[in-house]
């Protein structure tokens, strides 16, 4: 997969190269360039903000500079297009997925108070634009977020986690938050490794798994059970 990233801070990126998806980078499973806005400014002072039209707070990003840069960067073809912002659609692990199908992702940060709305509105014209927030919370800038959609997006890519079976078990894959884990030792504080996951018997494993998984659901996050389809729980699901 080829991700483009544009924004007025490249090295806030930089992260991305550490670890899991750092070596997907070098093993050329996934391409990551990042982009400096302001190399598509046309003053001497770089600006790449402007006072909003009908007044307010807050200022928004010229369309010029972004429209000279995303044709520049979508000469060569048509790519997905993510623009990070509060106000957008909420980011899911089923968008991960759908993402995870694309062989090209752009990403495209804003600052301030956002982007001039026709920048993207032009866009959509050629390409499919999405508005993708990640969270009921406001940040500085799409940097984060970025970085968020790109690590969900990229641990799904074929060859980047080393055991496939990993994302099966995912919290969110089967729609149910994942349980605890535990490993050695036995005994740690005065606090013991529940009985089951010693006794060897995999399928009491299993269903003490489910049940802890519906627990917790339950308790942290009750609108996921009741979004879950007629038939994701069985019946001793339905015991609980
Ligand atoms: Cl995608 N961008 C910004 N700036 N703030 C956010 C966000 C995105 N998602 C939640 N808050």
């Amino acid at each position: 997969m080829r991700i483009d990233v544009v924004t007025i801070f490249p090295e806030y990126l930089d992260p991305l190269r550490q670890a899991l998806l750092g070596r997907a980078i070098e093993r050329g499973l996934l391409s990551v360039d990042v982009h400096d806005l302001r190399r598509w400014t046309h003053d001497v002072h770089k600006a790449v903000d402007d006072s909003p039209y009908g007044g307010g707070p807050g200022m928004v990003m010229k369309p010029q500079v972004w429209g000279d840069a995303l044709d520049e960067l979508c000469a060569g073809g048509t790519p997905r297009l993510v623009v990070p912002t509060p106000a957008g659609r909420p980011f899911t692990q089923a968008m991960a997925r759908e993402y995870a199908r694309e062989d090209w992702l752009m990403f495209a940060c804003g600052r301030y108070e956002g982007i001039d709305q026709r920048v993207l509105d032009d866009a959509a014209r050629r390409m499919t634009v999405d508005e993708v927030s990640i969270g009921d919370y406001v940040l500085v800038g799409g940097e984060v977020a970025v970085m968020t959609m790109v690590e969900a997006v990229g641990r799904l890519l074929p060859g980047v986690l080393g055991n496939p079976a990993s994302h099966e078990q995912d919290s969110f894959s089967d729609g149910l938050l994942e349980g605890p884990s535990y490993t050695r030792p036995e005994v740690w504080r005065d606090l013991a490794v529940p009985d089951v996951l010693r006794s060897g018997n995999h399928g009491a494993i299993t269903r003490w798994r489910r049940d802890q998984a519906l627990t917790r659901t339950f308790e942290r996050r009750p609108e996921l059970l009741a979004a879950l389809p007629e038939d994701a729980l069985d019946k001793h699901d339905l015991a609980h």
